[in-house]
């Protein structure tokens, strides 16, 4: 019996044939869970990795699983052969709402290749109902609703587990829900392990909107992700949603720990803890907490905590390093708060005078990076260039106490999800040039020998074209958008944020628009898409959307240009959008102000299929740059050392460039009869205002330099065989992003664990 039939009979008692889309996707989940639950966890291993994380952005799992057991192609067939598509069945699968940006990505990717290599660790996480938000366009505006995911058919299996963990005054006791990690190739799995609570309830939700009661804990614990923090019950939810996670989390390290033989004092032989950002810093406090009412004492408890964890950074922006005020830790957990205390008076002694290394700084507020750095054994960069401003900068005072602390790991992103999985067809044609074998060695290098082989060159561009049509297809079902698939397909895909500069991006959009009803007809026609969330509480970003929405209805109205150009704002971006534009994009929009992004991942992934990267010198594209070669990527801004040094001097007049004879007539147009007519005057003379009188985020100051470096990008395009040749090298020169290579570094460097597949590159 083939690997289907017997699943399909036993649920629905009828053929493939006659199954339902939905129904099938129920068959395969049972089967993938099935086989999943055949493999054993790494827990034969004596030491594991926690990774505390408060997002993983895992996206859909269904084809991912069947691709890393291995038996993707044979249940594809067999799909194919009832006249089933398994792209229409995965429709039904919800992608779960656990994370929000790249720090959660970056955990997914992670999870992933933890499992391929063989390593014994699990992710530490949330169990969020709803999410971030789901974003929907009313009026060219940004509104958020839940976006629920659980259902029975989702991929949660609830385990036995249950913790309590006491906040002052009461007691909340959790549930556990597992989901398996399955590597490529692998033969063990790892899990997910997400804490909930069973009283979470969405009837305290207000109708259509996210808003709730954020007092009742028991009710709203695990409902969303980031819940607004605007106000002090905000502040206090979050940090209630912080300490469940880590006390649980280090209930459950605890637990296996003895299991596999650990008696407490040599912890750290059994189990190292990576914090990712600062989310999950108390973990700290909660772990002395815990080993000293085991029987350990005080110092010596310190003392094992410390050889234990370890600390990721991902971004200097002051807004994300988090600083809770003490008083409200004692409100929710008095006892984490005098730990607190004690472990800041610990370090005031042993550096007095040193203000910029307090824990607990002179506003009573704790740096929550400030006790992971001190407390734990390894702080680490995500990009070679975000980790010396680390050094240099940002973390300077620490630096100096500590340099052997501070190690650098380059991001990277899996290869399974993000070419094999998003871009079959591409992966396939690399396996007959160059073997399967870059498959588990990520080494694509030997592409390079077809680099001016006209034939690869056509294919390559076929391949590209037929994911821009699958991508319209998907446009058309998704947002009833149509493009072009002829069109040359320019990207910026990202949370929403100024130091991102979506907003720069906006002004070469009219200019551009400008220009060709100046009668400057693009050759090739130009399509450019965003897609992105901005949080509900940061308003300039929400007034950047409107502002897209609003310039892009303004283009597909007038007939002089549709043809030629267009723009696209993708409603709700999340994995699955992001799976269907990377592999159809031809330009890679990363034009953060330098020194702001501290890595970036999306880069990375354009990269690997095919996409010119067009950027500012910052995060990982400097490596990127460095790998390919200045030919094969186009760098325009200013550098990093200059923007660190305007800002150490407040040396920034924004409205210095708005008077520029090319930057005025861009900037004024956000208030022009044609926007106000279609837009919100608030919100477009509040971003303007801002971008003439502030703009922190120095959108002005690379302007001039970017319209110019696009003008050139788009002719460049029109030289078909060099650019796609440069894809290709770009292609080829992607392998040292794989997350294998980041996480074998990070095993090497800081984790020190068994693993079972060591020839990583
Ligand atoms: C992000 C950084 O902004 C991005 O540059 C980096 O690639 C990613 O982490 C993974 O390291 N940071 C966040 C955040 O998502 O919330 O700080």
């Amino acid at each position: 019996m083939s690997i289907l039939e017997n699943y399909v009979l036993d649920n629905f008692d009828k053929p493939i044939r006659e199954c339902t889309d939905q129904e099938m996707y129920k068959v395969l989940l049972d089967l993938v869970r099935d086989k999943s639950r055949e493999l054993p966890t790494n827990d034969d291993k004596k030491k594991k990795l926690y990774y505390f994380s408060a997002e993983f952005l895992i996206g859909k799992l269904l084809s991912n699983n069947l691709l890393n057991l291995g038996i993707y192609d044979e249940v594809n067939n067999e799909l194919i052969a009832n006249g089933k598509n398994i792209m229409d069945i995965e429709q039904a699968e919800l992608e779960p709402s656990l994370g929000n940006g790249g720090l959660g990505r970056l955990a997914a990717c992670f999870v992933d290749s933890i499992t391929t290599l063989g390593i014994n660790g699990d992710g530490v996480g949330l169990n969020y109902h709803f999410g971030l938000f789901k974003q929907v366009f009313k009026d060219n505006q940004q509104t958020q609703l839940p976006d629920p995911w659980i259902t029975e058919e989702s991929w949660l299996i609830k385990n036995e587990k249950s913790y309590e963990v006491p906040f002052n005054n009461f007691t909340l006791k959790s549930t556990l829900y597992d989901i398996d990690v399955l590597g490529y190739n692998s033969d063990t799995r790892n899990r997910l392990r997400l804490f909930d609570l069973d009283s979470v309830t969405s009837d305290i939700i207000e109708e259509g909107t996210i808003h709730f009661d954020k007092t009742n804990i028991e009710e709203n614990l695990t409902l969303f992700l980031y819940p607004d923090d605007s106000d002090r019950e905000g502040e206090l939810l979050r940090i209630f949603q912080q300490y469940f996670m880590v006390s649980n989390g280090a209930q459950l390290i605890l637990d296996e720990a003895v299991a596999r033989g650990s008696n407490l004092h040599d912890l750290a032989e059994y189990a190292v803890i990576q914090i990712n950002d600062t989310h999950p810093a108390f973990v700290i406090p909660e772990m002395i907490r815990l080993l000293t009412q085991r029987g350990i004492d005080f110092d010596e408890a310190i003392q094992i905590t410390q050889s234990l964890t370890a600390f990721t950074n991902h971004t200097i922006l002051a807004e994300a390093l988090e600083k809770w005020p003490i008083d409200e830790l004692e409100q929710v957990m008095p006892e984490i708060a005098n730990i607190i205390r004690e472990l800041d008076n610990r370090k005031k002694d042993e550096f007095p005078n040193n203000h910029a290394v307090s824990i607990i700084d002179e506003h009573d507020r704790v740096h929550m990076a400030h006790m992971a750095i001190h407390y734990g054994y390894s702080i680490n960069g995500v990009a070679a260039l975000h980790t010396e401003i680390l050094k240099n900068s940002e973390l300077k005072a620490f630096f100096d106490i500590y340099p052997n602390k501070f190690i650098n790991k380059t991001n990277g992103i899996t290869f399974r999800r993000w070419i094999m999985d998003a871009n079959k067809e591409l992966a396939d044609f690399i396996d007959d040039l160059i073997s399967d074998e870059w498959r588990t060695s990520a080494n694509l290098e030997p592409l390079l020998d077809f680099k001016d082989d006209e034939n690869v060159l056509t294919k390559l561009r076929a391949i590209k074209f037929n994911n821009k049509q699958r991508l319209s297809h998907r446009l058309e079902t998704m947002q009833n958008v149509t493009i072009n698939e002829h069109s040359i397909i320019d990207v910026q895909i990202k949370r929403i944020h100024e130091y991102k500069r979506q907003q720069m991006l906006l002004l070469y959009i009219i200019h551009k628009y400008n220009d060709i009803k100046n009668g400057n007809i693009p050759k090739t026609p130009i399509t450019i898409i965003f897609g992105g969330k901005a949080a509900a509480a940061y308003t300039i970003a929400r007034d950047i959307i409107h502002a897209i929405l609003t310039v892009s209805e303004i283009i597909a109205n007038d007939d002089e240009v549709n043809e030629h150009f267009q723009v696209v704002m993708v409603e709700n971006y999340n994995v699955t959008h992001a799976q269907y534009l990377i592999p159809a994009t031809d330009i890679s929009e990363q034009i953060s102000l330098a020194s702001k992004e501290a890595s970036g991942t999306g880069n990375m992934k354009f990269m690997l299929n095919g996409a010119l990267t067009l950027c500012t010198l910052d995060g990982a594209n400097v490596e990127i740059a460095d790998l390919v070669g200045e030919e094969n990527i186009y760098i325009f801004g200013k550098r990093s050392e200059e923007i660190v040094d305007l800002y150490a001097t407040n040396g920034y007049n924004a409205r210095s460039y708005y008077e520029r004879e090319t930057i005025k007539p861009l900037v004024d147009f956000l208030m022009s009869p044609k926007m106000l007519e279609l837009g919100n005057e608030d919100r477009l003379s509040r971003l303007q205002y801002d971008m003439i009188n502030k703009d922190y985020f120095m959108a002005l100051i690379d302007l001039e330099e970017f319209i110019e470096i696009k003008e050139k990008v788009y002719e460049d395009y029109e030289d078909h065989d060099t650019w796609t040749r440069k894809a290709l090298i770009n292609i080829a020169k992607a392998g040292f992003f794989s997350s294998d290579r980041t996480i074998n570094e990070y095993n090497r460097d800081i984790w020190h664990l068994e693993q079972d597949i060591k020839n990583v590159n």
